[in-house]
């Protein structure tokens, strides 16, 4: 079979060499906090970018070399992807991968034809994936590219599209557990809205709720166990994204009955539009026992849109490995590369280089993050910081014991509360910055 990206090997983990097509941390075997590495990110690679960018952008069209793509719409064209791209995976020694319905197969002139695209391909990725041993961290389906979801997929004003969107994600589930995907995600597209003077908010939320119901009953009926994930994205393409962070998607989840059936799929580039550093969205998630999988990419903070750059800064990941190390790892998530190279970065031998960056940076935060943890440096003093409440009277307002007329007492008899102690932030960051 003709090699799609010849003359560049599996890459290996080899932290001496200076050949810049190897691994210097991401060592797949080593184990961090009793794991091994390969099982504590489940890193994947998405086919969206990395098989289906182009590099074009509103000013100017493709630009990436991609040798193996005719650039037609047809199904034979989308078979050959497979191929390139397994042996992409392959090489790069990712044990997932993930996609939306439309980035691997191409929509067709119907529905039906959409769904048989969709079949003809899926077998071959059963096939390919069996052969490789790669599997399918997620599916999703694509509600947001089709003129036809110009008002949103859910949440439209348009009856028949509320209906084929339903249509389209039913597909989209089957064959994700087909392809024994591990988790099914919901990233909300065109959820959103632009304007109040034409949405009706509360009637569109509701049906986002209802088509959530419909999905999970579809999915007992198939047997599909995997985790459902909503991605959180505050703008873009609209100006009021429903998902908009952690808490605004748990305060979904909580109120519409879809506690344990929802957890979420944080991204960092979505985190900085948020406002939030993506360390608070994922110990937001993970306190409320929601944190799912990540997608991992990096924002520029001088530039307000996605740019799903691939992560390289260690004091990022250090963070978000402090995090995950909490919770003993992602699974049944994982750590999905949702990032694309430059469009000056057009040669294929590109692709490797951005995912051996990031799984390296991922591989180098998480040796950082399990020192850190190690010698317990944090966990040691947010523990002394709150151990007021550990005894006396901050006992008995933790066990939910005290009132209000109780504090009154307790502070009337006391005159004055006692002296707080320094939040030292200056120091911990210190502290941080050596183990870096
Ligand atoms: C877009 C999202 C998207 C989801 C999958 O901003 O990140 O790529 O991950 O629909
Ligand atoms: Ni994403
Ligand atoms: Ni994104």
């Amino acid at each position: 079979m003709a090699e799609f990206f010849p003359n560049i090997p599996k890459i290996e983990y080899d932290p001496k060499s200076k050949n810049p097509l190897t691994f210097k941390h991401y060592n797949p075997d080593e184990i961090i906090e009793g794991q091994k590495m390969k099982d504590l990110f489940r890193f994947s690679v998405c086919y969206w970018h990395t098989f289906r960018g182009t590099g074009s952008d509103p000013f100017g069209s493709a630009t990436l070399q991609r040798p193996w793509d005719d650039g037609s719409n047809s199904v034979s064209n989308a078979l050959t992807r497979v191929d390139a791209a397994f042996e992409f995976i392959s090489k790069l020694g990712a044990p997932f991968y993930c996609w939306h319905d439309r980035d691997i197969a191409p929509e067709g002139a119907t529905f039906k034809e959409n769904n048989k695209n969709l079949d003809e391909i899926a077998k071959k990725l059963k096939a390919k994936q069996r052969e490789t041993g790669i599997k399918l961290l997620w599916g999703t389906a694509n509600l947001f590219s089709h003129p036809r979801y110009m008002h949103g997929a859910a949440t439209t004003c348009n009856a028949d599209v509320f209906a084929y969107a339903a249509a389209q994600v039913k597909k989209a589930l089957e064959v994700t557990h087909e392809l024994g995907g591990a988790n099914y995600v919901f990233w909300g597209g065109r959820e959103g809205y632009h304007n109040l003077y034409n949405t009706d908010m509360k009637r569109e939320l509701d049906h986002l709720a209802k088509f959530m119901h419909m999905a999970h009953d579809h999915a007992k009926a198939i047997g599909f166990k995997g985790m459902f994930l909503f991605e959180p994205k505050p703008k873009e393409p609209t100006k009021h994204q429903y998902d908009f962070d952690a808490a605004a998607c748990l305060n979904f989840i909580g109120r519409n009955g879809l506690d344990g059936i929802v957890k979420l799929n944080i991204e960092t580039n979505h985190a900085t539009l948020a406002g939030h550093t993506m360390m608070h969205e994922l110990e937001y998630a993970r306190i409320h026992n929601a944190l799912g999988s990540i997608d991992a990419n990096t924002g520029d903070l001088l530039l307000g849109w996605d740019t799903d750059q691939f992560p390289t800064d260690i004091y990022l990941t250090t963070q978000m490995m402090l995090v995950l190390l909490k919770q003993k790892g992602i699974k049944p998530g994982g750590v999905n590369f949702d990032a694309k190279v430059r469009r000056e970065s057009f040669e294929p031998v590109d692709l490797f280089h951005a995912h051996i960056g990031g799984m390296d940076a991922f591989a180098r935060g998480a040796k950082i993050a399990a020192a850190i943890r190690k010698d317990g440096v944090l966990d040691d003093f947010v523990k002394t910081r709150y151990r007021s409440f550990d005894t006396a009277f901050g006992k008995k307002i933790d066990s939910g014991k005290a009132t209000f007329a109780d504090c009154e007492k307790y502070i009337s008899d006391k005159g004055e509360a006692a002296p707080n102690e320094s939040g030292r932030q200056e120091y911990l960051e210190n502290v941080i910055n050596t183990y870096l």
